[in-house]
């Protein structure tokens, strides 16, 4: 039974009581069992599955592909398959079936109609089930106990120079982490093919458990003393995270990383950073490989650095032209950044065509808890005034804004307001969508990823063009 199935069959009883009915609907012995038991049980269905589909729709037709497109980036070209999300044009994202707001009913959360743990979402993501309450406590014990960092890791990241950008130095430290890869060993020694998945996912255990200590390392060495504290095992991932940060001490902010770790973690397939990590895992390269190639697009402006870009951005229109601008002078502001050939940031979408609801989920948070910080007023403004603007300027086919024009201001309230060091929160999140498709794309057998491409002169005498 899919998670939305499940899901949808839950009505009106109260949220935190979903995921509870739906384990109702799974037999007893699957609530019981490790993330991995529970892997070892799913994947030879799934690969029947998939055996059985393509048997029967093997030659089907997805779509067809144009000139344009292939100048185009490719945009539409339906080629890719990822099984923890859809993401739909009109709607947003769907996580195995679940949009975000019912994610936050039916996933176990920490407190009591508190935001979903990203833990959980990892298992919907990998599984396509809810876990139990105490599944997710096992997650959580398990990424705590493989938390440490290799002392070479630790030294590495000590000695980047602090202007050395922070997505720069998180890449580099996902690479150093490739020394105790699993599947590198396995692979050397001559594994088979049918039991890839196994180290596949313990890397991806490894390498997701590790990402708090190297981004707080980071975060610790740049903006603070260089001081990282301890995680305590008997705690959640986002509160350790927070806790290497420096930040335990406000529950919001634990909670708001909760809801962070969870929305930005997968956006389907065709995104850089999710495609990238797809691709270089279709080598067989390792997780930490896959994944700090996917972490180097991910640092793009186009892609997660719009994070940083739309706070200085928002931050320097607020110095310009001040925080009670008129809708006049913003809109002015706007043409201006528009006429300079610039983007404005955190607006816009490959796929999108609406509000993204991951811009949603956190302007709702920010309305539960920071409903009168004056650069939420702002961003509330700007909300009102940027699509007409955009749509004006008549280029974009998307005016709305994207799941980057609201994260910063979250963080800013709380007091983190290094804006260099955004994106790497957003890859810490993005590890856990990418990596558990590396893990079903081991498990599937996936190929090696080689579209075909043509040079301008080979597509001229394609067409017949002179
Ligand atoms: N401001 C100004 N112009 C914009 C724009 C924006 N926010 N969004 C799109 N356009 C322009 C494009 O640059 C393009 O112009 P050219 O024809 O001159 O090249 C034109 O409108 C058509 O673009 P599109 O088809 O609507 O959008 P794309 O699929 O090509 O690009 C982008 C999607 C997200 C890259 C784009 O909307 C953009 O640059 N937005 C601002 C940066 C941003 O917020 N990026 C984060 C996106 C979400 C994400 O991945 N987060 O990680």
């Amino acid at each position: 039974m899919s998670a939305l199935r499940a899901f949808s069959s839950l009505k009106g009883a109260a949220a935190r009581s979903a995921p509870l009915r739906f384990q109702a609907a799974r037999s007893y012995a699957s609530q019981t069992k490790t993330l991995k038991e529970r892997l070892a049980e799913i994947i030879p269905e799934k690969q029947a599955e998939v055996k059985e589909f393509r048997k029967g729709y093997g030659n089907k037709v997805l779509g067809e592909v144009t000139v344009d497109q292939a100048y185009g980036g490719m945009r539409g070209i339906k080629g890719l398959v990822w099984e923890g999300s859809v993401l739909d044009a009109e709607e947003g994202i769907r996580f195995r079936g679940l949009s975000i707001p019912e994610c936050q009913k039916a996933l176990p959360a920490a407190v009591e109609g508190g935001e979903p743990l990203p833990e959980s979402l990892f298992w919907l993501l990998v599984t396509g089930e809810v876990p139990t309450a105490e599944q997710v406590k096992g997650l959580s014990a398990e990424w705590a106990a493989r938390a440490a960092l290799p002392e070479f890791v630790e030294e590495l990241i000590d000695r980047c120079p602090k202007s050395l950008h922070p997505m720069s130095q998180f890449s580099l430290a996902v690479n150093a982490l490739q020394h105790d890869s699993i599947f590198a060993k396995a692979y050397s020694e001559g594994i088979h093919k049918s039991q890839y998945w196994d180290p596949t996912f313990e890397d991806t255990m490894n390498l997701i458990a590790k990402l708090p200590n190297v981004a707080g390392r980071i975060y610790r060495n740049v903006y603070k003393d260089g001081k990282v504290a301890a995680l305590e095992a008997d705690k959640d991932y986002s509160y350790n995270f927070s806790k290497v940060l420096g930040y335990e001490g406000n529950a919001d902010f634990v909670e708001l990383m909760r809801l962070y770790l969870t929305i930005h973690s997968d956006h389907e397939g065709g995104n850089v950073s999710a495609h990238t990590t797809h691709l270089v895992g279709s080598a067989l390269s390792d997780p930490y490989l896959s994944f700090a190639a996917g972490l180097n697009g991910l640092a793009g402006p186009l892609h997660g650095l719009a994070n940083q870009e739309v706070l200085r951005w928002t931050l320097k229109l607020k110095d310009t032209i001040g925080i009670d601008a008129s809708e006049e002078q913003i809109k002015k502001y706007l043409w201006d950044t528009l006429n300079g050939g610039q983007v404005v940031p955190g607006y816009g979408h490959a796929v999108l065509r609406k509000t993204d609801p991951r811009y949603t989920a956190q302007r709702e948070f920010a309305l539960k808890h920071l409903p009168d910080d004056p650069l939420f007023g702002l961003v509330s403004k700007l909300y009102h005034i940027i699509p007409g603007v955009l749509t004006e300027h008549g280029k974009t086919k998307n005016p709305w804004p994207n799941v980057d024009a609201h994260s910063g201001v979250l963080l800013q309230y709380y007091g983190m307001t290094e804006q260099d060091y955004y994106t790497v929160l957003f890859g810490v999140s993005r590890a856990i969508g990418v990596t558990a498709q590396l893990i079903t794309d081991r498990a599937l057998g996936m190929p090696l990823e080689r579209p075909k491409s043509y040079s301008t002169a080979h597509l001229k005498k394609m067409f017949g063009a002179q």
